[in-house]
């Protein structure tokens, strides 16, 4: 329809430009020969811009998984940036079929600021979203991930399946269904039929995607898996798979639950992992049957990291183990089996999806990202622009060392405040964090650090900022329940 009366207004314009009239024969034949291909032209890509349809996007995001925890090496060829004994065939064919990161990151190395993080697309010091009693964010939910996107494109739908974390709403941050404000909690199941919740959060998918389809409108659809997550739930089915002596293939001794989501965690945790798989299976069949698999973008990234073989520390630490994740993304144009080495971040999801939407849409101001889609739509290669080139990573309650982190290039600073001691590591060459560089490169370290105080300083204001310099920060839960200063141990 819209070709249609685009190619009629054409029609109209050149009548009102009518002067031609005017004109001899042969050159109203020479403008007709000139106005036709070009009018045929326009149409053409009138049409050839309604053919695309807008893309969907189905964001499948775990908890706690860490950066080894999937069947999928995030490192070509790197057995311990994967679990072997870890049966996650869907994941295995989804890697396959579009671009693996090694180099991926979460917006926080906890649950709910990397949440908070991913939905505002920007830094948890620059929202001032640094605790789950954080509750003055320096950004407007009108400037949210998909209300953005509804403003961009109206006939877009959104919704957020499974965890949410927040006492906000999520129709607030513009989803238009969802489960209401859940906590971890709501993820231990009393269904055996429905372990974490993992099930029935993708049945409720299904009906979401269904729905759009059939009234046409493209999607926006975040589930929010419960798994992996403590406490492990998995079907008895799968459970029994790996269940014998000595343990279960993920690596982890019998009994032993493990923490984080990284490696090993015994049986119950293989199961859950191959569980979720078996959800992702599932989606990926409804993608098929509805006909839009090859007008969908899926990302799939957890929340946080997890202990894993090689990098340094765990889930709460702004050390590598608590911040690098899985991260794999399919979708039209991108080429199957690609490795990328750009680094990425949770907080890059808001502006590639609308640079996927509507490229050159004004976002909010204040959005820190930057769009994925130079590199995948370029085999990998190429750079993610973000407006300030770095990523940068902080948590200040319970944990010993108050910390920030800040990333540029292949450089990382990782600053105590209240020892004072600043790390500097080349994570090309140093994974694990080993390697101080910072007596070694004494300016480099130095410089970074005034950048890396000037940006914690403007997000969380000078009373924060000061409190931080002089060891003073509250430790222990709610600001100001005198708990003080403790926390838990430093994990590494
Ligand atoms: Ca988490």
């Amino acid at each position: 329809m819209k070709f249609k009366a685009q190619c009629s207004k054409l029609k109209v314009n050149s009548k009102r430009q009518g002067s031609s009239s005017n004109l001899p024969a042969a050159r109203r034949l020479g403008a007709l020969a000139l106005v036709l291909p070009l009018a045929f032209g326009l149409c053409s890509l009138a049409f050839a811009a309604n053919a695309a349809p807008a893309p969907n996007f189905l964001f499948i995001f775990v908890d706690d998984q860490g950066w080894s925890g999937t069947s999928v090496a995030m490192m070509p060829g790197k057995d311990f940036s994967r679990t072997a004994g870890f049966r996650m065939p869907n994941l295995d064919r989804l890697a396959a079929q579009g671009m693996v990161f090694s180099q991926a990151y979460a917006g926080h190395p906890k649950c709910e600021c990397s949440r908070a993080s991913l939905q505002m697309g920007r830094t948890t010091t620059s929202l001032n979203a640094i605790s789950r009693w954080s509750r003055n964010w320096s950004a407007p939910a009108s400037d949210s991930l998909a209300n953005t996107l509804k403003r961009a494109n109206p006939n877009y739908r959104a919704a957020h399946f499974g965890k949410w974390q927040w006492l906000r709403t999520p129709e607030v941050f513009g989803y238009d269904a969802g489960d209401g404000v859940t906590q971890n909690e709501d993820g231990d199941s009393r269904d055996p039929n429905d372990p974490k919740q993992s099930f029935g959060i993708t049945r409720r998918a299904q009906a979401f995607m269904e729905k759009q389809v059939k009234e046409g409108h493209p999607f926006y659809l975040q589930l929010s898996y419960y798994a992996v997550h403590q406490t492990p739930q998995a079907l008895a089915a799968t459970l029994k798979k790996y269940e014998g002596a000595g343990g279960g293939p993920g690596g982890g001794a019998k009994g032993d639950k493990g923490k984080g989501g990284g490696r090993g965690g015994g049986p119950v945790m293989a199961a859950m992992t191959e569980d979720l798989d078996t959800c992702i299976g599932v989606l990926l069949k409804k993608l098929d049957e509805l006909g839009i698999a090859k007008n969908t973008y899926i990302i799939y990234t957890s929340d946080n990291g997890g202990r894993t073989e090689v990098l340094k520390g765990g889930k709460t630490l702004c050390d590598e183990g608590g911040i690098r994740v899985p991260l794999i993304v399919t979708g039209p144009g991108i080429r199957s089996g690609v490795y990328c080495n750009e680094p990425a971040v949770g907080y890059d999801i808001f502006p590639t999806v609308l640079d996927f939407v509507a490229p050159g849409f004004a976002l909010p101001k204040g959005v820190e990202g930057g769009s994925w889609k130079p590199v995948l739509l370029n085999a990998g290669t190429g750079k993610v622009a973000r407006p300030i080139d770095r990523i940068v990573w902080h948590h200040d309650v319970e944990i010993e060392h108050p910390q920030t982190a800040m990333r540029k290039g292949n450089l990382k600073l990782l600053h105590y405040w209240d020892t004072k001691e600043s790390f500097l590591y080349d994570l090309v060459t140093d994974l694990s964090e080993r390697n101080n560089l910072a007596k070694q490169q004494p300016a480099v370290a130095a410089q970074m650090l005034a950048e890396l105080k000037a940006h914690v300083r403007a997000g969380l204001g000078e009373q924060k900022f000061a409190a931080l310099e002089t060891g003073k920060v509250e430790q222990g839960g709610r600001p100001g329940d005198g708990k003080g200063k403790g926390g838990k141990k430093k994990q590494q």
